[in-house]
């Protein structure tokens, strides 16, 4: 099944007319004190595929990014070492808690844990995610742990991966795995992790694994995962009462590009966020898809899906790096596509627009419409300029963005958003999917040849403020 082109535009046009087009940055007040709350969570985020490498060791079965073509990796790299964090995990928990932070947001290999997708628990695989948990905890650094960050286990793709409505069994009894093993001492859970990055990028535009380019599919990929965090939510609290559980969205506010075409660009930008952004806010909270969303799950959608979609959560994790813009263009699939930002922008390595506004705007949405739930920034940062040599170390830039953007949050909190912790991403320059490794993100640096941790200005930096609270000037 597909959506149209005509259906894109109509519920595009529809959303326009109920005022959900984006007319572009909004004015974000100053905030008016520079003090967090002495219970804020102060952390780093991580995913297992870009930090673990071991793809081989204890069992782990292989995932689908294991065999993602290397061609399509810009330097050819593969995760295969990665941080090496799977033996080297003392160390990067030692950085975490001699930093002072008091959470840690990582990644299970749902391919460590059941390595074929069904079936047999892989002890050997539990017992390394146990034993990094009774770390951070000896530490006290609380874990938060994301149950899929994009690595499935291949055998699943094998049998249509998240076009198969199977997938979401699999993932409900993985999920009890891990809180029938873990979660005497895991107690907070991210359920997924970007659905709409995974659904987009791997499905429809093929730069992320399983690299299929097949929009037709991308209402049963978007159901499907919507789905499995109903009945992964369901199965953990069905195995345990005092687990604290979220889950995490690549939110972003969808922009049109101006010019001539600009109505046109609007109707296109609405699409757009109905499919990225409403696509898995508004089943969660809301119970429904909204209207260009609608059409494309149409035929996937069940009897009781929307509400075994619909639970309750403890936190919304938001991820946030930029906006989108976008654009119409009638020769592309559904008539979008996207546009760059507005010349004489800031824009960072990634070639996004710097845009901590945007961070406020996303926020005050999620509190407006939302129902202002509890909200952790699951991940926020930004890259090094790309490059195959070694990392800056005096990385002005990355504190400059980190404080504005803690600036917007904090904005967002006194205006009444419930915020309750920021996660950086990352800890340590890792293997960033299409990217390799040219693009780093950490607060610290790795050298390749030897796994050296080094870390940057912006260490001692976040290092500071994770122990007074307090974001400097
Ligand atoms: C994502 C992922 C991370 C990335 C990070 C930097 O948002 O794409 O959650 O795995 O590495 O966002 O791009």
């Amino acid at each position: 099944m597909s959506i149209t082109r005509r259906e894109l535009a109509l519920g595009a046009g529809a959303a326009a007319l109920a005022g959900c087009a984006q007319e572009g940055a909004m004015e974000m007040p100053a905030p008016r004190e520079r003090q967090f709350p002495s219970d804020f969570l102060w952390g780093v985020a991580t995913s297992s595929f870009q930090t673990e490498g071991a793809l081989d060791a204890d069992g782990r079965g292989p995932s689908i990014w294991d065999v993602f073509p290397r061609d399509r990796i810009h330097d050819g790299s593969d995760a295969t070492t990665a941080n090496d964090s799977y033996r080297r995990y003392a160390e990067d928990v030692a950085l975490i808690a001699d930093a002072g932070m008091n959470a840690y947001r990582f990644s299970i290999a749902w391919p460590r844990i059941v390595p074929s997708g069904s079936g047999a628990v892989n002890d050997a695989g539990v017992d390394y995610y146990s034993h990094l948990i009774d770390a951070l905890l000896a530490r006290g650094v609380t874990p938060y742990a994301t149950l899929f960050h994009w690595d499935l286990p291949l055998a699943l793709q094998e049998r249509g991966g998240w076009t198969s409505r199977d997938t979401t069994a699999r993932f409900a009894e993985y999920a009890d795995v891990v809180a029938r093993r873990l979660g005497d001492r895991l107690k907070h859970i991210v359920i997924l992790n970007e659905a709409a990055v995974h659904t987009v990028l791997g499905h429809v535009l093929g730069t992320h694994a399983p690299g299929l380019q097949d929009a037709d599919q991308l209402g049963a990929v978007i159901h499907h995962q919507n789905l499995a965090q109903g009945l992964a939510i369901q199965a953990l609290r069905a195995a345990r009462s005092d687990l604290t559980i979220g889950t995490t969205m690549a939110l972003m506010p969808s922009r049109p590009e101006g010019g001539v075409m600009s109505w046109l660009n609007q109707q296109a930008a609405a699409g757009f966020d109905e499919v990225w952004n409403g696509a898995f806010l508004d089943p969660l909270f809301r119970g429904s898809y909204p209207g260009a969303a609608q059409g494309m799950v149409e035929s996937v959608l069940q009897e009781g899906d929307l509400a075994a979609i619909r639970q309750p959560i403890d936190f919304l994790g938001v991820n946030y790096y930029a906006p989108s813009y976008t654009r119409f263009n009638p020769t592309a699939p559904s008539f979008i596509e996207p546009a760059p930002p507005p010349r004489d922008t800031e824009r960072d390595a990634f070639d996004r627009h710097v845009d901590p506004g945007g961070l406020h705007e996303t926020l005050a949405r999620v509190r407006d419409q939302y129902g202002n739930p509890r909200v952790l920034i699951t991940e926020n940062g930004c890259s090094d300029p790309f490059s195959d040599g070694p990392a800056e170390l005096d990385d002005q830039f990355r504190i400059d963005y980190v404080r504005r953007h803690l600036e917007a949050v904090k904005s967002a909190m006194e205006g009444g958003s419930n915020i309750g912790g920021y996660f950086h991403w990352t800890l340590v320059d890792n293997w960033e999917w299409a990217e390799g490794y040219r693009s780093k993100f950490g607060l610290v640096a790795q050298d390749r040849s030897t796994g050296v941790r080094t870390p940057k200005a912006s260490y001692a930096w976040f290092s500071a403020l994770a122990r007074s609270g307090t974001l400097d000037q």
